[in-house]
């Protein structure tokens, strides 16, 4: 059977959480990194827009539902529904920050401050403050959630906003154990280093 295939743009953005997720499951899948969005693909996907995964006769776009099937079919849910509905809140949280982001980063002065100093000091004082004795979000194993956190703390890192982790050593240990966790180092180290957003 041939192997699921995700296609997204040569960027982070709302697809770099989808790959996470697979390489930490250790799903071999190809991946196609996308140049312009041409007409012929746009036209193969549902709302015309990426990411989009295909896993046997499965072809799926939007990034959230992307993301929930491949942590319920890889076992990165919680121990019961109760636990799945808080990690999903936690997931969407971590979209929240992606989507202040993205206003701060193309918009003016006012939606900079907003995401430094409202809405991402809100959002990682609740992931710091869920962090358990563990360092995990949940229980004593790696969740969606997690590597949902990760990929945010990751991401903000890489674009220089180390300022905004100074208090939560929490967010930073589990960002570096995972960092250099057997299933995410070899991806980390060899994805293209080049890209812009
Ligand atoms: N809600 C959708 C949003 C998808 C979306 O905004 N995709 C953008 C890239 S992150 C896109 O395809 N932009 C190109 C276009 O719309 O032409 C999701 O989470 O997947």
């Amino acid at each position: 059977m041939s192997q699921p295939i995700f296609h997204y743009f040569d960027a982070r953005g709302r697809g770099e959480e989808i790959r996470i997720l697979l390489n930490y499951a250790g799903v071999k899948y190809t991946e196609d990194r996308i140049g312009p969005l041409t007409d012929e693909i746009r036209s193969k996907l549902t709302f015309g827009q990426l990411p989009w995964y295909q896993d046997g006769s499965l072809s799926i776009t939007q990034s959230m539902a992307i993301e929930s099937y491949i942590a319920r079919k890889y076992s990165l849910l919680g121990a019961n529904e109760e636990e799945n509905a808080e990690i999903f809140s936690y997931v969407l949280s971590v979209a929240d920050m992606l989507d202040s982001f993205i206003k701060a980063f193309m918009g003016g002065p006012e939606q900079k401050k907003n995401f430094d100093d409202v809405v991402a000091p809100r959002l990682i004082k609740a992931w710091e403050s869920k962090i358990n004795s563990n360092g995990h979000l949940f229980g004593n194993k790696i969740s969606w959630a997690d590597l949902a956190v990760f990929n945010s703390v990751d991401y903000l890192l890489w674009a220089k906003n180390d300022k905004l982790f100074t208090q939560s050593p929490k967010c930073l240990a589990l960002h570096k154990k995972l960092a250099e966790s057997p299933q995410l180092k070899p991806y980390l180290e060899s994805r293209p280093k080049d890209i812009k957003f």
